[in-house]
């Protein structure tokens, strides 16, 4: 079974990406498995085909060893990493083609614990592949755009899984803004004359910085605009997807942007 993850920050639209995609593909005739491995998530809009709540339960945690909510949650990925075998063989089990994987809202708990390095590596027989979501409400300002490149290119570095970037919420941003955006991605003399424009002082002078090593980001694709709600993009998601995991085989760089 083929394997994608959804990643990105708290709210950026990763179950509602799940839900939506995983219809869409379905109507295409794809056989997919909503997988969610989201310990701490309360209720979900779609029929989960495994829940790993199952398996772990985070408010006992909090209440049996006396833990806040988030080193619970942190408790629970790192029992999740211990799982991933028998997790792994459940769900090879359902005889699916592929399974989309909804992720915990803080990126930390998948992306930056063992639990990742444990999925990313041994989860299910088939290639796996990363969605990374970008959010347009985190990318308005210069740096926060560069912000969320930086975090972007540490889910890769941390997982190195092929990871296809898209920029969620479209539906919500003029088109201008996504214009902008995509001109601060492809030329970056731009972000530049923005963060010189925007900035003074300590600002100014860490934004210039950190433009500066765009280049070094050259290996993340550009970001391609979707809307998880209104289903804008997902026909160009697809293709992507199908290239990176089409063959089966082992990937390249080449291969994965
Ligand atoms: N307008 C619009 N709203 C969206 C989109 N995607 C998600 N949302 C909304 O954003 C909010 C958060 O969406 P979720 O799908 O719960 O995001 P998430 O990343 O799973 O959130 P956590 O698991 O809590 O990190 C919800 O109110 C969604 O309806 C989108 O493409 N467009
Ligand atoms: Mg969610």
């Amino acid at each position: 079974m083929k394997a994608i993850f959804l990643i990105g920050t708290a709210g950026s639209g990763k179950t509602t990406f799940v839900k939506n995609f995983s219809q869409w593909m379905e109507d295409k005739g794809v056989d997919v498995a909503r997988i969610n491995l989201d310990p701490g998530v309360i209720s979900l809009p779609y029929p989960a085909d495994f829940d790993v709540r199952t398996y772990v339960d985070t408010e006992k945690l909090m209440r049996d060893i006396g833990l806040g909510p988030n080193s619970a949650l942190t408790v629970a990925s790192d029992l999740i990493a211990v799982k991933v075998h028998e997790i792994s063989e459940e769900i090879e089990a359902m005889g699916h083609e592929l399974a989309l994987i909804d992720t915990p809202g803080q990126i930390e708990l998948f992306a930056f614990r063992p639990v990742g390095r444990a999925f990313s590596e041994r989860f299910l027989k088939g290639p796996r592949m990363v969605i990374y979501l970008f959010d347009y409400v985190l990318m308005l300002e210069p740096l926060s755009f560069l912000a969320s490149l930086y975090l972007c290119m540490s889910v890769y570095a941390s997982l190195t899984m092929p990871q296809l970037n898209v920029i969620n919420k479209v539906d919500l941003v003029e088109p201008r803004v996504v214009r902008r955006i995509e001109e601060w991605y492809s030329n970056h003399l731009k972000l530049y004359e923005a963060i010189t424009k925007s900035y003074r002082g300590e600002k100014l002078k860490l934004g210039q910085e950190l433009s500066r090593a765009l280049s070094l980001l050259s290996s993340l694709n550009k970001p391609m605009p979707v809307s998880a709600v209104t289903m804008e993009g997902f026909v160009d998601v697809y293709s992507q997807v199908t290239r990176i995991l089409g063959t089966g085989e082992e990937f390249s760089q080449e291969q994965a942007f």
